[in-house]
């Protein structure tokens, strides 16, 4: 039976998963494609080699809801489903790894952390301005001895009299040099991890600009340094409370992974589709031949994967039956499909193939970074393996 559908319909659903989502949910998502599609793609290439984030563009990022949208109203966010906060992320990835960064950091991670263990006032007063794009937010928990295994942090905050002076060094912090204010992470004097939101312009706070990335070279990354930073007490997350409370953020960024993941590898099989229809080799596309059909059709069937791991977790997300290790799971295996799915693409675009004139040896540098962080693979696996026969094996 042959498809009324071009060849990208065909390419981004191929299962027919477009019944699955709400008009809502595909007004979001398109909004988004269509700001990619004319903002993004034209520059990215050049954006990437150049290893610059448009922060011109913060604006209509903001404009376009992708901050805190899942958030209440009264937060200056959009009371968006799980699902369509999904949909977001796939098509900001879908243009680079880093766009959907930005947005999962200030999201994810900075805006959640206040939402969810700030005070009322912490609230109101931050979250709407990091809404509108005016505060943007990074989070401070790696640091050069501490990847992993967050639990061996040692970032200390101090008490003094009104507050806390914190001293340590973050490294790989995600708008580090963007931010106006930092989410840190700190041990108190107890050795309890908590929270705290800390000025970047703060007296003994400095970021420095990681330079040498040959990954995610679009998104801003650095090195954190606190020296004897003091830390109001009303600037202090009330509810935070042991290592679970950074790892309540991740989760929530974790569930954007699994669905941002979804859009790279769209890309990029709809890039090597294309291709393999027009370049000639031995008289005819190479879309013509068995081998690369083969390759195409197994790119295929990883993204198609992916979309319905990635729609699961939303569903579960939005029944309130998600667990963490669910993310795990999708997180780490999304994450590792488009990887092979980017690298698939690469070879089929040949020697074009190794240029960012293309997007798939961009969005394979990009997923290096988005298999190894919110958690590496082997994390993952051993988090969804201590969950299925209760032994913990790191
Ligand atoms: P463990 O005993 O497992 O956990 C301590 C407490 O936390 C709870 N918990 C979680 N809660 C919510 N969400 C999760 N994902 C949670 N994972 C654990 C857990 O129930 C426990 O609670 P309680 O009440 O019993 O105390 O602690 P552990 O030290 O054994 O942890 C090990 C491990 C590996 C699970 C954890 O440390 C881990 O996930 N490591 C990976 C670190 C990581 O992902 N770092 C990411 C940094 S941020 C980043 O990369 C941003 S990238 C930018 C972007 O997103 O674009
Ligand atoms: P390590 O923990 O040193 O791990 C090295 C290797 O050992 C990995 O392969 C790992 O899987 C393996 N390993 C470790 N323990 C085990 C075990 N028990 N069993 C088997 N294998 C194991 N962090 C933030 O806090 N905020 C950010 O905004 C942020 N942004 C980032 C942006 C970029 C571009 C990058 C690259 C990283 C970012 N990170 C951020 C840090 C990221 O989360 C960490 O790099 C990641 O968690 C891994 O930690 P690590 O680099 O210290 O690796």
């Amino acid at each position: 039976m042959a498809s009324t559908q071009n060849l990208g319909q065909r390419v981004d659903d191929f299962y027919g998963l477009e019944q699955q989502f709400s008009s809502d949910e595909i007004q979001v998502r398109d909004a988004v494609r269509r700001f990619v599609d004319a903002e993004i793609r034209p520059h990215v290439g050049e954006w990437w080699q150049a290893g610059v984030f448009p922060i011109e563009l913060i604006p209509k990022l903001a404009e376009l809801g992708v901050f805190g949208p899942t958030l209440p109203e009264k937060y200056g966010g959009a009371e968006l489903s799980p699902v369509a906060y999904g949909l977001m992320m796939q098509e900001l990835e879908r243009g680079d790894s880093g766009l959907r960064s930005f947005a999962s950091v200030q999201s994810g991670l900075a805006m959640y952390a206040i939402y969810r263990y700030g005070s009322e006032e912490q609230k109101t007063t931050y979250l709407p301005e990091m809404a509108r794009g005016h505060i943007i937010g990074c989070f401070g928990l790696t640091e050069p001895d501490a990847g992993s295994d967050p639990a061996a942090m040692r970032t200390i905050a101090k008490s003094v009299s009104g507050g806390v002076r914190i001293t340590g060094v973050k490294r790989w912090i995600t708008n580090g040099n963007l931010a106006k204010i930092a989410i840190v992470w700190a041990k108190d004097d107890a050795g309890t991890i908590r929270g705290y939101i800390v000025p970047t312009n703060t007296e003994g706070f400095t970021a420095k600009h990681i330079t040498t990335k040959a990954s995610m070279r679009m998104s801003v990354t650095s090195e954190l340094y606190l020296d004897d930073v003091f830390v109001p007490d009303d600037h202090r997350l009330p509810l935070s409370k042991g290592l679970g409370s950074p790892l309540g953020c991740l989760t929530q960024a974790r569930y954007g992974i699994a669905w941002g993941t979804v859009g790279a590898a769209l890309d990029c099989l709809n890039e090597a589709a294309a291709y393999a229809k027009t370049r000639i080799a031995f008289g005819r596309p190479i879309a013509a031949t068995q081998l690369v059909q083969e390759r195409l059709v197994d790119m295929l069937s990883m993204t198609v994967d992916m979309q319905l791991k990635a729609l699961q977790l939303g569903r579960l997300y939005g029944s309130g039956t998600m667990r963490y290790p669910h993310v795990s799971l999708a997180k780490r295996d999304n994450a590792r499909s488009a990887l092979v799915v980017a690298r698939m693409a690469r070879e089929i675009l040949g020697g074009n193939g190794i240029s960012v004139d293309y997007g798939p040896i961009r969005h394979m540098a990009n997923l290096e970074t988005v298999d190894t962080y919110e958690g590496t693979y082997e994390v993952h696996t051993l988090i969804v393996g201590r969950d299925l026969v209760e032994e913990n094996a790191f």
